[in-house]
Order: structure tokens, then sequence, then C-alpha cells
């Protein structure tokens, strides 16, 4: 019988414990493994880089959730981008949506750079550009949809069609989304890399990220280069984010529903110059949205009136909504990406992309709608009361 997502995540890899019938996956917090002769290593388990129950117990629910075969975990997000990396060699390029994450720009441009990995940074949205970027040279087509901070969307099954025709691969970080509102195997991706430590794990309480693919090829790369290179998570952090799992379904409701009352909300603000969320009839993608996702997730961009002081003022004053990086935990937070999640990415680029200096990021908790509104009013009387009203 085929099961929901919701049904996977609660029992996909985690039938009860043979020895006790313990519900919940143990956390099998060992090294190693006593073996039962030379060469004779239990169940295939003999060191916990190489394997570790609980860790397999999460690969393999978050591979069910993505319609994959295989599910390879990573100490960090960017623990998991870095082994993909293992794909390519000196002389290959990668084509790269230009507005992603901080931290993914600055690993390709500081860290694969070195290695004479090229990344362009092409607008991912306009499949035009994507088709006349790509080359013989492109070994990997790295998009993030929604991006961050911008919540652009790019059309995967178009560019995975593009990708392709020219023999490249396609991975796609489905951070915004989780499986829950977007699955990009079954658009044609290649693989999915995760930030776990956003809505997987869902609680701001690890650091971790996750692969998943169909191919079996893909995995015996990444599992080789998981074992060889050794960025594995801890079996705590994987009993975690296993946890973490079993209620994505529920929480990712509960995060769009609240993301779609504030967007609506700031939209209607006299105070707000621009909101971005693809739920938003305004979000230039909207009808992508609809067909591509299954919800639209959490993250609100948007701009105030006035410029950095307001928007300063502004996230100085919420209450509820955290000053912090991150996203995707059940406490709602707040953050200005060009002074924090992005400012590892040169001003000049930033603006050229749409990241304005007072640009503001919302990730939507869990919380009561009403009192995170509410939170918000109070937030921006003071940030404009000075300049605006
Ligand atoms: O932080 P880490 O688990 O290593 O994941 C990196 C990463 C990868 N991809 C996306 C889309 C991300 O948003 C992140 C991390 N982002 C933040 C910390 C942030 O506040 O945007």
């Amino acid at each position: 019988m085929k099961y929901h997502l919701e049904t996977l995540a609660i029992h996909a890899g985690q039938d009860p414990e043979a020895m006790t019938g313990a519900v919940t996956v143990p956390i099998f917090q060992t090294s190693t493994y006593a073996q039962e002769g030379l060469g004779q290593p239990r169940l295939g388990y003999e060191y916990s880089r190489t394997n570790n129950p609980t860790r397999q117990a999460y690969e393999q629910c978050l591979a069910a959730l993505e319609g994959a075969r295989h599910g390879i975990a990573f100490a960090s997000g960017m623990a998991a981008t870095n082994n993909c990396m293992y794909l390519l060699q000196s002389g290959d390029e990668v084509l790269v949506s230009d507005d992603v994450y901080g931290g993914t720009f600055r690993f390709f441009t500081k860290v694969m750079s070195k290695f004479g990995v090229k990344a362009h940074f092409v607008n991912t949205s306009d499949l035009a550009e994507v088709e006349k970027n790509l080359t013989s040279k492109t070994k990997l087509v790295w998009v993030e949809s929604p991006t961050n901070p911008l919540l652009k969307l790019t059309d995967v099954r178009a560019v995975c069609k593009l990708a392709k025709a020219k023999g490249a691969l396609v991975i796609v970080d489905n951070t915004f989304m989780s499986p829950a509102f977007q699955r990009p195997l079954e658009l044609g991706a290649d693989m999915v890399m995760h930030s776990a430590t956003k809505y997987l794990g869902g609680h701001s309480d690890l650091v971790g990220g996750i692969l998943a693919t169909n191919s079996d090829e893909l995995n015996e790369v990444m599992r080789f280069h998981q074992n060889a290179v050794g960025a594995i998570p801890g079996p705590f952090d994987c009993w975690l984010a296993l946890r973490g799992l079993k209620t994505l379904a529920v929480r990712m409701q509960a995060h769009a529903k609240n993301a779609q009352a504030i967007a609506d909300y700031l939209e209607a603000h006299p105070a707000v110059r621009q909101v971005i969320y693809p739920g938003l009839a305004s979000h230039p993608q909207h009808a992508l949205a609809r067909t591509q996702m299954h919800g639209f997730g959490g993250m609100i961009s948007f701009e105030i009136k006035g410029g950095i002081e307001e928007a300063k003022t502004l996230v100085e004053s919420t209450k509820l909504f955290l000053l912090a990086e991150s996203l995707g935990g059940v406490e709602s937070l707040i953050e200005v990406p060009a002074t924090m999640t992005h400012a590892s990415i040169p001003r000049e680029r930033r603006l050229e992309m749409g990241i304005a200096d007072g640009l503001i990021r919302l990730s939507v908790g869990i919380e009561n709608s009403q009192d995170l509104i509410g939170d918000l009013e109070q937030a921006l009387k003071k940030a404009v009361s000075k300049t605006l009203v």
C-alpha cells in the first residue's frame, strides 16, 4: 500500500525497536559496534561515521517524504551542499540560481572557485537565461526555489528538461518548502538538498543537512563521500531531526496559514512598500506556485517605507518575532538579510539583485496569527512614527 506523507512521517524507517518494542527509534549514541568475529560486524554496523541506526532511520524517513529511494544525512546544510561537489572536477561549470542563501553564494565564489569549478549565477526564473548559459561544460544546475530571501521561483520541471538535454544534473535546495510543500524529484530533479536546521528539524535546536535521490548511482557517490569525507551528524541530532519530521506536515500547514494572514495584513499596511510572498496574487509567479507547490510556505520578505533606519527600529521593536538568523522553527524570527544572512554577498551585487539594505525577512512561526500581527503592528508604529506618520 502506498502511504501519504503524513503517515510516512510517523512510520517510514521507524519500525518498533527489535529488543524492547520501543515505539520511538532509540538514540544509538555509540561510535563503534562490537563484532561477532573477525570481519563479522552485526547487521553491517562497524563504525558510526559509516553507519548508525538512528541516522539510518532519519535518512529513510526523509527519503520517503521526498519520494526518494535514498537519503544521505550531513552535519549541516552546507556540508550537504559540499558533498554534492564531489560529483564535479576541476574545469566543470555550475549554473546557480542568482538569489541563493548568502552562505551558498560564499561557498561557490570563495571555496569552489579555488578548485577550478566555475559558478555562473543566473536568474533561473527566466528559462531563456538558463538555456543561454547552459554549455557543454555545465555539469550541474543548482536551483533554490523559492530563493532566499527574495522568494523567486524556478519552474523546476522546465529547467530539468533544459539541463537534461545538455547532460547536466539538477539539484534543488528544497529548504524553504520542505517535502510537505514541494517534491522536486517528482518534477524531474536528480537530487534534493535540505538545510535540516530549518523546517525538517523545525524547533531551532539542531544544525543539519540532508540529500535525497532516486538514483542508485548518485547515492553511491554521495554515500562514499559521506563516509570518506566524514561531515556526518551525530546520533542525537539525527534523533531530533527525525522527531521533527513526525510533525512536519502539521507544522507546515500552520506556518503557511499564519504567513498568508501576515502577508495579507502587511500588503494592506500604509507603511509597507512591498511584500513578497508566493501566496499573494501580487507575487509575479503566483500561478507557478499554485502548480508546482502544495503550499506557499512560512517565509515573507518585505520593505517598509523609509529605509535602513526604519527597518532597524522595526526589527529591534518586535517582541514575539525574535531578531535572529535562521528560519523554519516553531518560533517566529525577523532579520535584515543585507546585514545578517546575506552579508557575505557584496553590497553592489545585493542591490543589483533587489536585496535592499532595508529589506526585512520574516520566518513566520506557529504562534497565534493575531498575536503575531499585533506584534508587527506595534513595531511598525514605532518604526515609522518619526518619519512617516
Ligand atoms: O545553515 P545550514 O544548515 O548549513 O544550511 C545552509 C542553508 C542552505 N540553504 C538554504 C536555503 C538556507 O537558508 C541555508 C541556511 N540559511 C540561513 C541560516 C538563513 O537564515 O537564511
